[in-house]
């Protein structure tokens, strides 16, 4: 309903970004407040929208070494509590970064939304919101490794276009809310003097067109700045066409049956695609290999820079190693096998010559994850490596093109540090790395693990022979049993498949004659030193799962 109007100070605010302020009596904004205030959250998305697609474009101009909603997002890492982050990749997997997208364009909207509302009734509180999230945007975009001053300036233009549009359109929805007088001294026609107030000044339609041609504009030139970023980058180009040297030393070959005879279970080499990926970086560092130089220092007699080129030129040893995650669940897929090259660690290190007390060698990425791994295990025969290929391929830029680290035997977050730059040799006393900083270990042997790949958790199978399958690690130790129970039956050997190595994956398969019913499958592996995997049920945090997995099946 229509309640009196009367000036407000409101509505002398309102007037700052209109040019009726001669008629400040004659303004009605505020007194309905549902309506203006969720037009005038509208009119904060829109502009929000404008501030970084206009950031997003401009920078695509620049070198856009960080983007703004990249650089954003990888500030909202930074202050995302530890836990949450666990659970973000707990619940999502390798696709806890959608979630994180999902999660701070919700965080954007509602504070865009607040900031309309405000600019609406306070202008001056507005442009001082504004200015706030272009700050924001502008130190989480020079706080970025790699980057430099200027960098800022897309965000700076996307900040005073942004300003621009919340003006244009909170005028224009402070126009919907005014009516011109009546004006019942000039001996109006009747009829059209009871129109005449009810006639806003600006009409909503045209509110709504402006607000839905900004946010158009807005998809379009975020959409060409991605275009243009991604048309601009040459990197991907240049791995696609580097030429890998032969091997000094090759992959010993894989011996015929690696793969379990259970149909469905996963192939025994991951196909770089399906090759699971886990990292904090939000866009995947993009670095030229002419650019590309690797530091050892720390506690060594010399320090030594590696170029990639003296990579290429090394005696470069391949092997196929099983990574895994140590975020993965029992039973869970952030584990994979693939046929890797490179440089031996060993010989890096034996170039530097590291002193006596140190113990650990802490590996940096471009853009700033590290890792702490044993020095011994980066010296000992199991080849831990400086890698540069995958599966015949040069490293894909989300596995760490163009150099990463491959150490057989540990979870990823203590050793496969990705587009690695830096090695410091030193001591776990004196030094922490990236998780280990956020209450996860600072080491992490990778745990005997059994994993059931078919059937299908809770699926539904036809009675009689069922073939269960599946994989199962314990690197540098090695498989030598699975065991499968049913029910509460005894354990009972499964059919192993060829073993590779101790540093890869095994699969099994076992042939159930499953009688009608629900039914319950466990699985356990005994690794090369004859330890049964243990029982005890174990978080991710801090150094991996444990536990048998169990599943529950319906026979029919
Ligand atoms: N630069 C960088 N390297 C990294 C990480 C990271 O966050 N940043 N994550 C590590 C973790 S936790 C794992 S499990 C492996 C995963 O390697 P992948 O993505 O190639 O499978 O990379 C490791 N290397
Ligand atoms: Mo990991």
């Amino acid at each position: 309903m229509e309640k009196p109007s009367t000036p407000t100070p409101r509505a002398e605010e309102l007037s700052i970004g209109n040019p009726d302020r001669t008629q400040p009596g004659k303004h009605r904004g505020g007194t309905r407040l549902s309506g203006p205030t969720a037009l005038a959250a509208l009119a904060g998305v829109a502009a929000a929208a404008v501030v970084l697609s206009v950031a997003e474009l401009i920078g695509a101009f620049f070198t856009a070494r960080a983007t703004p909603v990249i650089a954003l997002g990888s500030t909202f890492i930074d202050f995302t509590p530890s836990w949450m982050k666990d659970f973000a990749i707990a619940t999502f997997g390798t696709n806890d970064k959608l979630a994180l997208f999902v999660g701070m364009a919700v965080t954007i909207l509602a504070l865009a939304g607040v900031l309309g509302i405000v600019a609406y009734r306070k202008w001056a509180l507005g442009v001082a919101g504004v200015l706030l999230m272009g700050a924001v945007i502008v130190t989480s975009v020079v706080t970025r490794a790699g980057v430099q001053p200027l960098d800022a300036i897309p965000s700076l233009i996307g900040t005073a276009a942004g300003l621009m549009a919340l003006r244009v359109l909170i005028t224009m929805l402070r126009r919907t809310q005014q009516r011109p007088d009546p004006e019942p001294d000039h001996g109006v026609d009747p009829d059209l003097a009871a129109q005449d107030p009810h006639r806003p000044a600006t009409s909503r339609r045209a509110f709504f067109a402006a607000t839905g041609i900004t946010a158009a504009a807005s998809a379009v030139a975020a959409t060409g700045g991605r275009l243009l970023s991604a048309a601009r980058s040459n990197v991907a180009q240049a791995r696609d066409s580097l030429q890998l040297p032969a091997p000094a030393k090759p992959a010993p070959a894989v011996p015929a049956g690696v793969q379990s005879s259970a149909p469905g279970v996963t192939p025994w080499l991951t196909p770089n695609n399906d090759f699971y990926r886990i990292d904090t970086a939000l866009s995947v560092p993009e670095i030229n290999v002419q650019d590309w130089e690797l530091r050892i220092h720390g506690l060594v007699d010399r320090e030594v820079r590696l170029t990639f080129q003296d990579l290429l030129d090394a005696k470069l040893i391949e092997s196929h190693v099983s990574l895994t995650c140590v975020s993965n669940p029992v039973g869970g897929n952030l584990a994979g096998n693939a046929k890797w090259l490179g440089m031996p660690i060993r010989e890096v290190l034996k170039m530097a010559g590291p002193r006596d007390g140190a113990d650990m060698v802490l590996s940096t990425s471009i853009d700033g994850f590290s890792a702490s791994t044993p020095l011994e295990v980066l010296q000992d025969d199991r080849d831990a490596m400086l890698a540069i290929g995958m599966n015949g391929e040069a490293l894909p830029l989300e596995h760490g093109y163009p150099v990463r680290m491959v150490v057989p035997g540990l979870y990823g977050f203590v050793s496969a540090t990705k587009w690695v730059v830096d090695l410091e040799v030193t001591r776990f006393a004196d030094s922490k790395a990236y998780w280990t900083q956020r209450g996860w270990s600072e080491r992490g042997p990778i745990k005997t693990m059994a994993r059931v790949e078919v059937p299908k958790s809770f699926a539904k199978v036809p009675a009689g022979r069922v073939a269960i399958g599946g994989t199962a690690w314990a690197q540098t130790r090695g498989i030598t049993k699975v065991e499968v129970q049913i029910d509460n039956g005894p354990w009972t050997e499964a059919v192993l498949s060829a073993e590779a190595t101790v540093i890869t994956w095994r699969q099994w398969s076992f042939d159930w004659e499953a009688t009608p019913g629900p039914h319950y499958i466990k699985a356990r592996a005994t690794d090369g030193t004859g330890e049964v995997q243990t029982d005890q049920r174990a978080d991710p945090v801090p150094d991996g799962a444990s536990g048998w997995q169990s599943l529950m099946v319906t026979v029919e």
